[in-house]
């Protein structure tokens, strides 16, 4: 089988996406996942001018080489952009190749570990009221685990809580990139958080008991200290998981953080490959690795990960928000159905324009998903509603603290 075209669709449902379609000359085609939230244009053009030229005339097969190719031959190594177009290479390619075997993907990647994949769902709310109708609309969607944001007294807007206002007045819901032509700012207070959030958990617990496993996610605001505060204070509240405490390029912070605190602690997100992980997975200072298939290099490369974490007790957690497209979701779920590591799978269900353009065979039942039983990924683009929803330019917010200083968002 060779490579006959690679086309990078760049469309706009209810969201931005990047998606590689890769068509072989048996007519087999491929679908992958390059959306980098707010810089989609960047992975579009890395693909269409510097890598779809490369993969004509390969064969499809040969999953590690183009990835062993894409990743040494550019000689500039990893960063989201490369590592997100690598990823939809990689994913199409796993797609052609299950495909080509009429076996769903999971299927290749060792079969089945487990008869379905744990979700956890977004719960937020502007106050415990809101949260707590939030958590039962969730409960009732079949959720059984929940992440739990909140507005804090003090702060305008903060990152997660659906329905407050962003800066454009629109509402904030699931999608935090906002079409807007410069970034929205937003206003952080550390200690006014810190003050807050167990007084929140404090009150989910009383209401909805012990069992239920519960997340929250610090998104890279606090420092080690501050995180470490953070974890011992939520420790009566048993979380499944408390996210990105820190930012978290300096894998050191988290040996302060993990010495403090017994809270799981779960990180990854904007991390692009296994080096990333090494200080953090040997030294066991983490507990879940957070990364996307879509910006780690794909399936090939988050396997790898995640087999190295296996060694040391770490657990998968595969990031899954809305700006991870279908195709990306489900190169997760293929993962996390096969893997022996498994932790526990976001989902956090994309708007209706968005399944229009992506039929997907996966289900969410009971509160497990799975990948289904469809040949390759189990995902189809539709090319024609795909194109009736152009590009459309979009942000994420960004942090000031009250002295107008940039902080994390
Ligand atoms: O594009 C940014 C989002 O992917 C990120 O803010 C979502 O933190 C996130 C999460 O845990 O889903
Ligand atoms: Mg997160």
């Amino acid at each position: 089988m060779q490579i006959v075209a690679a086309d990078v669709i760049v469309s706009s449902p209810d969201r931005n996406f990047v998606t590689l379609q890769i068509t072989t000359d048996e007519g087999i085609t491929g679908l992958g996942d390059g959306t980098l939230n707010g810089r989609e244009l960047a992975v579009a053009s890395y693909l269409k001018d510097h890598v779809v030229p490369l993969l004509i005339g390969r064969d499809p097969h040969r999953i590690e080489d183009a990835w062993q190719f894409l990743y040494r031959s550019a000689y500039w190594r990893r960063g989201p952009v490369t590592m997100a177009a690598i990823a939809a290479v990689d994913v199409a390619l796993w797609d052609i190749k299950a495909k080509a075997a009429g076996m769903p993907l999971y299927q290749l990647l060792g079969g089945a570990s487990r008869t379905g994949i744990m979700a956890y769902g977004h719960a937020s709310g502007r106050d415990t009221e809101e949260l707590f109708d939030s958590i039962r609309k969730h409960l009732a969607l079949g959720y059984r685990s929940i992440r739990v944001q909140t507005a804090v007294p003090g702060i305008n807007a903060v990152y997660g809580v659906a329905a407050q206002p962003s800066a454009d007045g629109t509402r904030y819901d699931y999608e935090p990139a906002q079409r807007t032509p410069l970034p929205a700012e937003e206003d952080w207070d550390t200690r006014a958080y810190l003050r807050h959030i167990p007084s929140v958990f404090e009150a989910v617990r009383s209401e909805f008991g012990p069992e239920l496993p519960l997340l929250h996610d610090g998104h890279h605001r606090m420092t080690p200290i501050q995180a470490a505060r953070l974890g011992k204070s939520l420790e009566p509240y048993d979380l499944f998981w408390l996210e990105d405490c820190t930012p978290a390029e300096n894998q050191d912070a988290l040996r302060l953080v993990r010495h403090h605190t017994t809270t799981p602690l779960a990180i990854g997100e904007i991390f692009n490959t296994v080096w990333d992980y090494q200080t953090l997975i040997q030294e066991q200072l983490i507990d879940y690795v957070r990364s996307a298939v879509t910006h780690t290099g794909g399936i090939t490369a988050l396997k790898k990960i995640l087999d190295f974490a296996a060694q040391y007790q770490v657990k998968s957690g595969i990031h899954g928000p809305t700006d991870i497209s279908p195709v990306g979701m489900a190169a997760a779920l293929h993962l996390d159905l096969a893997i022996h590591n498994f932790g526990i799978q976001e989902y956090m269900q994309h708007g209706a324009l968005t399944n229009e353009v992506f039929q997907q065979s996966f289900s969410f039942e009971d509160g497990y998903l799975h990948p289904g039983e469809q040949p390759g990924l189990g995902v189809e683009i539709d090319l024609e509603a795909a194109a009736a929803h152009p590009y459309q330019a979009a942000y994420l917010p960004f942090n000031r603290l009250k002295d107008g200083t940039v902080h994390d968002w």
